[in-house]
């Protein structure tokens, strides 16, 4: 019983008293429709105010944690709480610790105890203690009015993750998005406890990332866009920016490079990538599969090596994602020993490989992990040979399919994917063969043919992300979709109140 939710009886009749009395203190933690649902949440029937006055102590290690908490208090209200760090244990305010003692919290869960005086937050790691804080943060409006206190029902929270790896995916390369747009998207991911952003970096339409050895890869190849607009790239300073940004809310960016196909927007940029020594046009149009790097140059490898070099050095996270999907004018005989090599590079570089499902065709290096969008034998091929799986089946996770029909952004290829269409599903179970050891964790694409702007991000995203990270979160026990939509209900407030455009789903009964 891994979700119970227990509440005794004597508080459940104190409580029901309450409600009928008073309208605004929240006494019954229980009520918090808490995205992704917790493991357990036990009630006490009681309220904690943050005030004024509340102090948020730390550990040393915490201070930056503290100091995110007191910054997202004063979002919320005309408070900021002071942050002061200390060893010693308190009874009043808010404590963010670190301890080992309770081992089922593994590295990124966190106990989130409230009582009438003060607030505890327990974990191992700082990434608990932040999780922690998503939760805590999901009991207090996203904006009060000034004559809102900020109660908080009493009781505790027991949680921790089912999946590891829990992410989203933005493709930056069809169109450009700014580190503005990249920051509001990383907030999103954070909101929900996500704790990865796969940015799809270069693709035929553009080259995003700034490359100091192969500079023309941005000035002419990040030039365009699907559509032909004016693309753009980030600068190495711009993309450390967004790193940071992400790292301090417990998000591993993993930066993806698509190789051998995807590969116009550099094969555009220097001639000597091409088999025939011309550089092609720039494209700005939706198709894919036409462009390959020329496998048996020297040259090309020459050019992954001091790409993956400079992404290396500016990437504290483990992967570095090779894509290696859709490499349609690549023989088979010339795409195998390219991942072969490609592989090797990124690993003398110090990081670990991601690629599509496709890549599984080549020989693996220890440590890989298949991403799962498409094709089952190639993800068998894949844990046959003891990669991990990141599961992105593209019928369930993508971004970019339209809700249904009448979606006026958005794809369709892999069918439509309504909210209660890309919640109700399990990793472990969806595709015979791939289970739950296998399976490092979920991630959802958000490819960008036809997403131009962050209202339309927005749009493509809400309320589906949410789902995305209670999947990732949640044991499969723990969740229903009419009970999820319940709760996914209550948060279009919350939407509403951060400014997401979002699809009003008729699945979902938003409160008026
Ligand atoms: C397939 S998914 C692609 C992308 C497209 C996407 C559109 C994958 C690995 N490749 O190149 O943008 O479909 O939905």
């Amino acid at each position: 019983m891994k979700n119970k939710i227990i509440l005794a009886s004597a508080i459940a009749f104190g409580m029901l008293l309450q409600i009928s009395c008073t309208t605004k203190t929240p006494t019954d933690l229980t009520k918090t429709s808490c995205i992704p649902q917790p493991v357990s949440i036990t009630a006490t029937g009681n309220s904690f105010e943050i005030k004024n006055s509340t102090v948020i102590y730390v550990h040393e290690e915490l201070q930056q944690t503290g100091k995110f908490l007191a910054k997202s208090i004063h979002e919320i209200a005309d408070i900021l709480p002071e942050v002061e760090t200390t060893d010693e244990s308190k009874n009043s305010g808010i404590s963010l610790t670190l301890s080992n003692d309770d081992t089922m919290l593994g590295n990124e869960g966190y106990e989130l105890s409230i009582d009438k005086k003060q607030i505890i937050i327990k974990a191992k790691t700082s990434a608990g203690c932040f999780n922690g804080i998503q939760t805590l943060l999901q009991t207090l409006p996203v904006k009060a009015n000034s004559s809102e206190s900020l109660k908080i029902a009493t009781g505790v929270i027991h949680d921790f993750p089912e999946y590891a790896f829990r992410g989203a995916m933005l493709d930056v390369a069809r169109h450009f998005f700014g580190v503005e747009d990249v920051k509001r998207y990383i907030d999103f991911l954070a909101a929900y406890k996500m704790n990865v952003l796969h940015l799809h970096l270069s693709d035929d339409q553009g080259w995003r990332i700034e490359i100091k050895s192969w500079p023309n890869l941005t000035i002419h190849g990040g030039s365009t866009e699907v559509g032909g607009g004016d693309g753009g790239f980030y600068s190495q300073e711009q993309y450390s920016d967004i790193v940071k940004y992400a790292q301090e809310r417990n998000i591993t960016i993993v930066p993806e490079i698509d190789m051998p196909g995807h590969t116009n927007a550099a094969l555009a940029s220097y001639a000597e990538l091409n088999c025939d020594g011309k550089a092609t046009d720039l494209y700005s149009g939706t198709e894919v599969g036409f462009s390959t790097f020329c496998t048996d140059k020297e040259i090309t490898y020459k050019f992954i090596d001091d790409v993956v070099r400079e992404l290396a050095e500016l990437t504290p996270g483990p992967y570095i994602h090779i894509g290696g999907d859709e490499s349609h004018v690549t023989p088979i005989e010339d795409y195998i020993p390219f991942v072969n090599r490609v592989q090797e590079i990124v690993v003398k570089h110090g990081k670990k490989v991601i690629g599509w499902d496709e890549i599984a065709k080549a020989t693996l290096v220890e440590n890989s992990t298949v991403q799962f969008w498409a094709d089952i034998e190639n993800t068998s091929l894949g844990i046959e040979q003891d990669a991990k799986v990141i599961m992105s089946p593209a019928a369930r996770t993508y971004l970019d399919m339209q809700y249904d029909s009448t979606t006026h952004l958005g794809l369709h290829w892999a069918g439509y994917i309504e909210v209660d269409h890309g919640y109700d599903w399990d990793p472990a179970t969806l595709i015979p063969g791939i289970s739950k050891e296998n399976i490092l964790g979920i991630e959802a694409p958000l490819w960008s043919e036809t997403v131009t702007n962050i209202d339309e991000i927005e749009y493509m995203v809400f309320p589906r992300l949410p789902g995305y990270a209670e999947i990732g979160w949640s044991s499969p026990e723990a969740r229903s979709w009419d009970e999820y939509k319940l709760r996914l209900a209550q948060h279009g407030k919350r939407f509403e109140a951060m400014d997401i455009d979002f699809y009003r789903s008729a699945m979902v009964p938003w409160e008026e």
